[in-house]
């Protein structure tokens, strides 16, 4: 069921008829969601509005907390200060601006960080998409995709969630990071055109966006659900694949049930598994059905030539009955789906063999996250058998270690943020990067881009498990932000559409997304080994591969690392394995692929080779596939 809030200001985005609903639901679970005049809140951005508790009482009405309890109607209070606060018009000058003083003060805050230690951010440039959703390719290019935008001013709902009809649109693009950063390094590459069953008979580019996305074995990227349009947030029943090697999309036949913020996971069987998302009835419908694609009895697409067209999907005996949508999926290296709900208690154990459910023990934080990222941490040769889960609340700094079927509180980053994204690098270390204070918003109330700048500060976690803050990105991004690790071992960061339109310096231009590079701090230790040739085709699990190098002497290490698909803080693929290097001989290497499926799910990955010190070379592609 959809609940407007009583302002009726904000209207469109599902996310804050989220938020709304969630504290409702769950007001005493004080957390993610719970009051930010809570003890320790962090109230101010120490730039632009500053919320005093002083306000926030006054501002609060006893209706609400009657109707809605505490926690809700403080959150309704704070909304409706952040919104008097920024109901004006937002010209071209004031973006201007503000990309003016987001430049500048990244330039001063990161002088002081030494990139051998810290890395360092180098490019910015103008992107033709929101990148809500992303995609590293195994051509090396990067897929992006996102809607049709139906606001120019950043202090309103940019997405159609709640349009019906064409303007409810997606889109996408490709970049070619081979070609630049120039216009001409983007190519568009529409979704299909369906027609929608919303009753308009108005085709359009299929509105895939806050769907669900992970890999199939033959290097392609299916895409399952986005928005029919209407109750903040409906889902679709759709379901695309996009060819990587030919550029295309093609349709699937359609899920059963609608899918608004799915998760998606592929198995070790190279099956996407399909969890949660809010049903076609509208916000607030979660769907319990698990899917599978393709259904089984049908074959699983290992050859890149082929791509699947009009295929079935299936359902499972098991449900998945999430209360809160995009769960953290992973298939871990005993060949089961690990699923971690954002609410405390909703962990749970899937097995493909029997499509069965187990439950977990509950999180030890024991409130609700609201998004956050969670990272399969590498296990060796072995494959991922933990994960560590990040963020998703901003009062909270700890993460939270799942690992032997127990729960462990571990190292604490500097803050809490939300909307964070954690990547694992080739050395096996992690950097978060991204971050915010709520859903569209930066610390100083919804829907407005004023941001706490402390939330652009990206955060390292070495070998040992400690984290320290690194330099800052020049946009602060939360809400519908990404990250990939390219092959050249730098790391992309784009995403958020709110703060890309009130940053971008002409939004007449057609570009409204923008795109920073980051190159961590192994690309400032010295030269790099160097990977000249891997075996052409599919390699088989437990064989040994031959693989050439031109600097034999400084590989000391050989890894794989998955291509990353991500949106809203999700990210199924990500996965670092090492693999054993067994013979050298001059220029050659012997390597052994992972030991099964279980341990790395057929599909594409990306083949490093490290010196001692952890730095990579660039990397070059190899699939692995059962019985190649
Ligand atoms: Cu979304």
């Amino acid at each position: 069921m959809s609940r407007r809030r009583p302002t009726g200001k904000l209207a469109a985005c599902a996310a804050v008829l989220a938020l709304a609903t969630s504290a409702v639901l769950t007001a005493p679970l004080v957390s993610a969601t719970a009051s930010p005049a809570a003890p320790g809140a962090e109230q101010s951005g120490g730039h632009g509005l500053r919320i005093t508790e002083a306000q926030l009482r006054s501002e609060t009405r006893p209706d609400e907390v009657r109707a809605f309890g505490p926690a809700a109607a403080q959150s309704m209070a704070r909304d409706r200060i952040g919104l008097r606060a920024v109901q004006t018009d937002y010209p071209q000058t004031t973006r201007t601006a503000r990309l003016k003083a987001l430049t500048e003060s990244q330039a001063t805050a990161n002088a002081g960080f030494d990139p051998a230690e810290f890395g360092r951010f180098t490019d910015y440039f103008s992107s033709p998409d929101f990148a809500a959703h992303i995609a590293l390719l195994p051509t090396g290019k990067v897929l992006l995709f996102s809607f049709e935008s139906v606001e120019e001013n950043p202090q309103k709902e940019p997405a159609p969630t709640d349009v019906i009809g064409r303007q409810n649109a997606g889109r996408a693009y490709l970049w070619d990071p081979a070609a630049g950063t120039g216009l001409d390094a983007f190519k568009a590459v529409p979704p299909p055109v369906v027609d929608m069953p919303d009753g308009t008979n108005e085709p359009r580019p299929a509105p895939f966006f806050c769907a669900g996305h992970s890999y199939l074995p033959n290097g392609m990227v299916g895409v399952f659900g986005g928005n029919l349009g209407g109750n903040g947030g409906t889902g679709a029943k759709l379901a695309l694949i996009f060819d990587p090697w030919t550029e295309t999309w093609h349709r699937q036949q359609d899920m059963s049930v609608g899918r608004w913020y799915p998760t998606v996971v592929t198995g070790a069987d190279g099956r996407q598994v399909i969890m949660s998302g809010q049903s076609e009835l509208g916000w607030g419908t979660p769907t319990p059905v698990v899917e599978r694609f393709p259904a089984a009895g049908t074959p699983v697409s290992y050859d890149p030539r082929r791509a699947p067209d009009g295929v079935a999907v299936d359902r499972w005996k098991t449900d998945a009955p999430y209360r809160m949508d995009y769960p953290h999926l992973f298939s871990l290296n005993d060949g089961k789906i690990y699923g971690f709900g954002r609410d405390a208690d909703q962990q749970w154990v899937f097995d493909p063999a029997d499509e069965s459910r187990k439950q977990l023990p509950d999180r030890p934080d024991g409130g609700l996250r609201n998004y956050g990222s969670a990272v399969e941490l590498p296990n060796g040769t072995a494959g991922p058998d933990s994960v560590l889960v990040l963020g998703g609340n901003r009062n909270d700094r700890n993460t939270y270690l799942f690992s032997g079927g127990k729960w462990t509180t571990s190292t604490p980053r500097a803050f809490g943020r939300t909307q964070d994204d954690t990547l694992i690098l080739p050395n096996g270390n992690l950097f978060t990067v991204n971050g915010s204070y709520d859903i569209r918003d930066y610390g100083n109330g919804p829907y407005n881009p004023n941001a706490d700048l402390k939330y652009r500060q990206t955060e390292l976690r070495d070998a040992d498990g400690h984290w320290r803050l690194g330099p800052v990105q020049r946009l602060p991004r939360g809400y519908h932000s990404n990250a990939v690790i390219l092959p050249d071992g730098r790391i992309m960061v784009t995403g958020d559409e709110l703060q890309q339109i009130a940053n971008n310096p002409d939004i007449k231009s057609g570009l409204n997304g923008t795109i920073e590079i980051y190159e961590p701090p192994y690309l400032h230790q010295g030269p790099r080994p160097v990977l000249t040739r891997v075996p052409a085709g599919p390699v088989g699990y437990d064989a040994g591969i031959t693989v050439r190098t031109s600097t034999p002497s400084q590989v000391s290490r050989a890894v794989l690392v998955a291509p990353i698909t991500s949106t809203h803080a999700v990210d199924t693929s990500q996965r670092h394995l090492d693999l054993r290097i067994t013979g050298r001989s001059g220029g050659n290497l012997v390597l052994r692929t992972p030991p099964s499926a279980n341990a790395a799910p057929p599909g594409f990955y990306m083949l490093f080779l490290l010196d001692a010190k952890g730095v990579p070379s660039v990397a070059k592609w190899v699939q692995l596939a059962p019985g190649a």
